[in-house]
C-alpha cells in the first residue's frame, strides 16, 4: 500500500520520525496521529528552524535604538485631570452604546501554580473563595447592569482545558451571566521540536503539542467566528486581560475612553515597575514604533539603568491589559503582517527510539509561542496609559512567594479596606493597609471604587467591618 500523502510530505521535509511507530498503531490511533500532523504547517516549522534554531540565528530580540515609551500619566502623577474625566465619559458612552466586549486569555498551562484543572477555576477571594472566573463574571455582569448593555465575554481556552472550562461554567450556571453571551474558543497548537528542528513525539501516537501563546488569540478569534459575531453585534472594542489577575478592571471606562478618543487600534496599561527585575514586559519605542520587550529579553544592565533622579529608565511595566480594535484583529489575523514566534527552551516529555517515555532533566526541546503585545508596532495610534497597581494588578502565578494566592488575597483585602475606609467605615489595618479582619466585597456590590461608594452610601445601617464581612447586593 502506498504511504499516506501526509506521511510522504513529512518524510520529504525531514520529519519522517513523526511516523516511526505508525505501523504499530491501531487504526484509530493512526487516524488521530494523522489529524494532529495535518495541523502542522511544515513550511512554518522549517522557517522557524532556520530563523530561530540554526547556528548563528539571531540570538534574542533586536535592541537597537530602544528608548522608553511615553504614556499618559494618572492625574496624581502629573496627568491632565480634565482629559482623564473626558476619557471616562467617552468610555461610558461607548459602553452604553454596546461597543465593548470582554476577552480573557485562559489557554496557558498554569504549570508554575501547579493547580490541576483550568486556572480560572482556582479559588482566589479571601472570604468566599470564589474562583477567578467568577470574579471576572461578576465584574462583567456588574458593568453590563451599570451601563444598561449586557456584555459579551470571550474566553480563549486550549485543547487541554477546553472541555473542563465549559463544564466548570455550566456547573456554576455561568455565574449568573446569560449563557448566550459567553463564548469559548480554543487557541491553536504548535509542535515542540528538538534543537535541530525535528518535531518531537509525546508518545508513539501523539505529537508533543502545546498552545501557540496568547498571541495565537488573534488568529483564533478570527478562525472561531468571534470577529464575525462582534461585527454582527456592533462591537468594535475587545477588553483583553489574563486569567491570572483577579484585580483587573475587566471593563474600565477611562481606559476605553482614551482608546476611543485617540482612535487607537491597540492600547495598553502600564504600571511603574516595583523594582528593576520585576517580571514585566517593558514599553519602549523602537524606530518610532511602540514595542514591548519582555523581561527575559531586556539585558539586566538595561533593567537596572536609572535616570538622573534615580528612577528606573525602563520603568513602564506591561501588565498584559489591552484594548484591541476588531478590524485591527482581523487585519493581523488574516493580513500580511504577522506576529513573530518566540523561542522557549523547555523540558519536553517525549519518547526514545524504542518508543519508551523520556522525562528530561534539562531542556531537550523548543516550544514556539506568539505574544499578543507584538501586535502593538502594527497598530495605528497605539496608546499606553498609566494605572494604579492596587486597582488593576495582582496576579496568581506561583504556589508560594511573590505573585501567589497569598499575596493576591492580601491585595484584594487591601483594596476592600481602602474603599471602606475612604467612605467612612472604621477599618483596622496593619502598616501595609491589610485589614486585620478578612472581608470581601462582591463585584456585584461594587466592582470599582465609584460603584462601591454608591452602593455603600445607600446601605442603612452600614455593617461594622469585622471578620467574615461579605458585602453583596
Ligand atoms: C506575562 C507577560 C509579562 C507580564 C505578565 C503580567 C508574556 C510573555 N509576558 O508574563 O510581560 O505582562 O504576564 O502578569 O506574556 N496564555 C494563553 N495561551 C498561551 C499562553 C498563555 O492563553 O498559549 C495566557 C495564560 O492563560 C495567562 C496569560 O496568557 O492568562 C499569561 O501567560 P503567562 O503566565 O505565560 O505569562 P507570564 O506570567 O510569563
Amino acid at each position: 500500500m502506498a504511504p499516506h500523502p501526509l506521511i510522504e510530505q513529512f518524510t520529504r521535509a525531514g520529519q519522517g520520525q513523526v511516523f516511526a511507530f505508525f505501523d504499530q498503531l491501531a487504526p484509530d490511533a493512526q487516524r488521530r496521529l494523522l489529524a494532529e500532523a495535518a495541523e502542522v504547517d511544515l513550511a512554518e516549522i522549517a522557517r522557524l528552524t532556520r530563523t530561530l534554531l540554526a547556528p548563528g540565528a539571531a540570538a534574542g530580540v533586536d535592541l537597537r535604538g530602544l528608548v522608553p515609551a511615553p504614556y499618559e500619566p494618572l492625574p496624581d502623577h502629573g496627568g491632565d485631570a480634565a482629559a482623564w474625566a473626558k476619557a471616562r465619559a467617552a468610555g461610558e458612552a461607548a459602553l452604553r452604546a454596546g461597543r465593548v466586549a470582554a476577552f480573557t486569555v485562559a489557554g496557558g498551562q498554569g504549570t508554575r501554580l501547579g493547580y490541576e484543572g483550568p486556572k480560572g477555576a482556582f479559588p482566589v477571594t479571601p472570604v468566599r473563595g470564589k474562583p477567578l472566573f467568577q470574579v471576572f463574571a461578576e465584574k462583567i455582569r456588574a458593568a453590563g447592569l451599570r451601563y444598561g448593555r449586557p456584555l459579551h465575554w470571550f474566553v480563549m481556552t486550549s485543547h487541554q482545558n477546553h472541555a473542563a472550562t465549559e463544564a466548570f461554567f455550566a456547573e456554576h450556571k455561568f455565574f449568573g451571566l446569560d449563557r448566550a453571551h459567553v463564548h469559548f474558543f480554543r487557541q491553536g497548537r504548535m509542535p515542540a521540536v528538538d534543537f535541530t528542528g525535528r518535531i518531537l513525539l509525546e508518545s508513539p501516537g501523539a505529537l508533543a503539542l502545546s498552545p501557540d501563546g496568547h498571541g495565537g488569540s488573534l488568529r483564533a478569534l478570527e478562525r472561531s467566528g468571534a470577529l464575525d459575531l462582534l461585527e454582527r453585534e456592533g462591537i468594535d472594542t475587545l477588553s483583553y486581560f489574563q486569567v491570572d489577575n483577579p484585580l483587573v478592571r475587566c471593563i474600565d471606562p477611562a481606559f476605553i475612553g482614551w482608546h476611543v478618543l485617540r482612535a487607537s487600534q491597540m492600547s495598553s496599561k502600564m504600571i511603574p515597575k516595583a523594582h528593576a527585575e520585576e517580571k514585566l514586559g517593558h514599553f519602549c519605542l523602537q524606530a518610532g514604533r511602540l514595542v514591548v520587550v519582555e523581561y527575559s529579553d531586556l539585558p539586566l544592565a538595561m533593567q537596572h539603568e536609572t535616570l538622573s533622579d534615580g528612577r528606573l529608565r525602563y520603568s513602564a511595566g506591561s501588565i498584559a491589559i489591552h484594548l484591541l480594535d476588531r478590524d485591527f484583529i482581523r487585519q493581523m489575523a488574516s493580513g500580511g503582517a504577522s506576529l513573530p514566534f518566540h523561542r522557549a527552551d523547555k523540558k519536553v516529555p517525549t519518547i526514545d527510539a524504542a518508543g519508551r517515555p523520556v522525562k528530561p532533566a534539562s531542556a531537550n526541546g523548543v516550544k514556539f509561542e506568539l505574544f499578543v503585545f507584538d501586535a502593538l508596532p502594527f497598530a495605528k495610534n497605539p496608546l499606553v496609559i498609566e494605572t494604579r497597581r492596587a486597582d488593576d494588578f495582582s496576579p496568581v502565578k506561583n504556589a508560594e512567594g511573590a505573585d501567589s494566592p497569598q499575596t493576591c488575597r492580601d491585595d484584594q483585602l487591601r483594596q476592600f479596606a481602602r474603599w471602606l475606609a475612604a467612605h467612612g467605615a472604621a477599618v483596622a489595618t496593619d502598616a501595609t493597609g491589610r485589614p486585620k479582619a478578612e472581608i470581601e466585597i462582591s463585584p456585584l456590590f461594587g466592582y470599582d471604587e465609584e460603584s462601591f461608594a454608591e452602593a455603600w452610601k445607600k446601605l442603612s445601617p452600614q455593617p461594622p467591618v469585622s471578620a467574615g464581612l461579605y458585602l453583596a447586593p
